[in-house]
């Protein structure tokens, strides 16, 4: 039988709630469709040697799930996955370090996946591995004489060579990636770069990495593959949570006001920075709208202890606080800032009572609330989504109100506009963009990755 073997770095905890994090809310929802093994690090982190893998099932998902040592997840999570690469793809190089050390112990820890991988392994299986942190997996995998089919996603954009060769290490990553057998990503500019970067290491045509690769030649297929939603899923599930209680509480507190709000990782990339000043701007250019509106930014804590997600922390309680003691009144908050999360349910609650959505990050592969806003509105009274041109999803959601997330005077008087958008536009651009989300949907990016990877295991066949 054909199982789909996914492996990611982190795997979300059976039963619990999903995480906040695209890659998590993505592959769960295609695994939860489909049936099948997910692979990858359950969180915890050992001062011995590390356990795993543990099996656990829960419907149609095998949760297998090993430990990381302090020295994996401070060498390869938080240093090279999350301060040499993360940066890199998302164009932030401020950001950007890089230690040898760093890189080795990334190189380690895939062939510690691959070593644990192999033993549940069976011939029919189909592997989807994900993200950057597992570059290098492929080629472990088939150096260990793996012949399955194995494809890569890559969740974050990937950046244009010129940022890449700001990576010692980058031609060694490229040539890692030609053992897989599909390569796929959010939209066809990070498709271009990708063949841009191949070409500038002499692969233009693909040949050059399928060479280099361990394991038996085959040819490498890429393709752009958008991440979509489950559709029907948010809009039940904003319409069924619109009762509990911690949703009447924000609702009532509006007092009738229109509400802003933005959910995001709390992660350099989301532009928080940039959009509270924007806000901040919206204020003061149209003091009229003072009093009038609430914004709440929902921003749970996310890899914490790296010194940048800590410092861009505290820049954003010092904003909030300082917008609040400029524009606040008796009787308002302009921002309320909730670093913590909140369950989904509520949150796409929270989102059909919003008259805008703010989704304005630097850099994004794709971003899913931007899409969870759009599914989760009143057709009848569709609040209006303000959107980044540096978001994946810009590539889809072209009704959407687009902004340069770093033109703060734009972001601001994309925010009046969208608050003051007539129903009949709004009802018109949400109906253009709910067809959109249908279309490309959850299983549709499930469906087609997976049915590349059955072509490739066909022409593996044929030799
Ligand atoms: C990566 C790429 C790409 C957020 N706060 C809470 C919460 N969330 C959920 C959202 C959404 C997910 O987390 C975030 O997904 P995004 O796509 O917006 O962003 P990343 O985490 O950076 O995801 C991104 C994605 O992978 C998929 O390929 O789109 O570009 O960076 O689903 O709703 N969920 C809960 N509580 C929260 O407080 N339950």
């Amino acid at each position: 039988m054909t199982r789909l073997v996914n492996v990611s770095n982190r795997v979300a905890q059976p039963r619990g709630d999903t995480p906040a994090g695209g890659l998590a809310v993505g592959v769960l929802a295609a695994l939860r469709e489909h049936g099948g093994v997910w692979f990858g690090w359950n969180g915890r982190v050992v001062s011995g040697e590390p356990a795993g893998p543990k099996l656990e099932e829960d419907g149609n998902v095998t949760y297998a799930t090993i430990e990381l040592s302090e020295r994996a997840f401070e060498l390869y999570y938080n240093g090279f996955s999350n301060t040499s690469l993360w940066p890199i793809n998302h164009y932030l190089l401020g950001f950007f370090r890089y230690e040898r050390r760093e890189f080795d112990e990334y190189r380690r820890v895939n062939s510690l996946f691959a070593r644990k991988l192999i033993p549940l392994l069976q011939p029919d299986d189909l592997i989807w591995v994900h993200d950057y942190h597992l570059i290098p997996l492929a080629s472990e995998l088939r150096r260990a004489g793996v012949e399955n089919p194995i494809g890569f996603f890559l969740h974050t954009p990937f950046p244009a060579v010129e940022a890449l060769r700001v990576l010692p290490v980058y031609e060694q990553l490229l040539r890692a990636m030609g053992a897989y057998d599909v390569v796929g990503f959010h939209t066809p500019r990070d498709l271009r770069c990708f063949n841009d970067a191949l070409e500038s290491i002499g692969g233009a045509d693909h040949a050059a990495v399928d060479r280099r690769a361990p394991g038996k030649p085959h040819p490498l297929h890429t393709d752009v593959f958008p991440i979509g939603i489950d559709v029907e899923g948010c809009q039940q599930l904003a319409m069924q949570t619109g009762e509990q209680d911690n949703v009447q509480r924000m609702v009532h507190h509006l007092h009738g006001r229109q509400l802003l709000i933005g959910v995001d990782r709390l992660d350099y990339s989301k532009g928080l920075e940039e959009r509270f000043r924007a806000f901040s701007r919206l204020l003061e250019d149209y003091p009229a709208i003072r009093n009038q509106v609430s914004y709440i930014q929902i921003a749970p804590t996310s890899r914490a202890g790296v010194r940048a997600y800590d410092d861009i922390r505290e820049a954003l309680e010092r904003s909030a606080g300082m917008i609040n003691g400029r524009f606040a009144d008796i009787d308002w908050v302009p921002i309320r800032y909730l670093n913590r999360g909140f369950d989904r349910g509520t949150l796409m609650a929270f989102f059909r009572e919003t008259a805008v959505g703010l989704v304005t990050p630097l850099r994004d592969g794709m971003n899913l609330v931007a899409k969870e806003f759009v599914a989760a509105q009143d057709p009848e009274d569709p609040g209006m989504l303000v959107l980044s041109r540096l978001a994946g999803a810009a590539h889809e959601l072209t009704d959407a109100v687009l902004v340069n997330p770093y033109d703060i005077d734009g972001v601001a008087e994309a925010m009046h506009q969208a608050l003051n958008m007539p129903l009949g536009e709004r009802q018109e651009r949400h109906q253009s963009m709910l067809d959109v989300l249908r279309r490309n949907d959850i299983t549709a990016w499930r469906t087609r990755f997976v049915d590349a990877l059955l072509s490739a295991r066909e022409q593996r066949k044929a030799g």
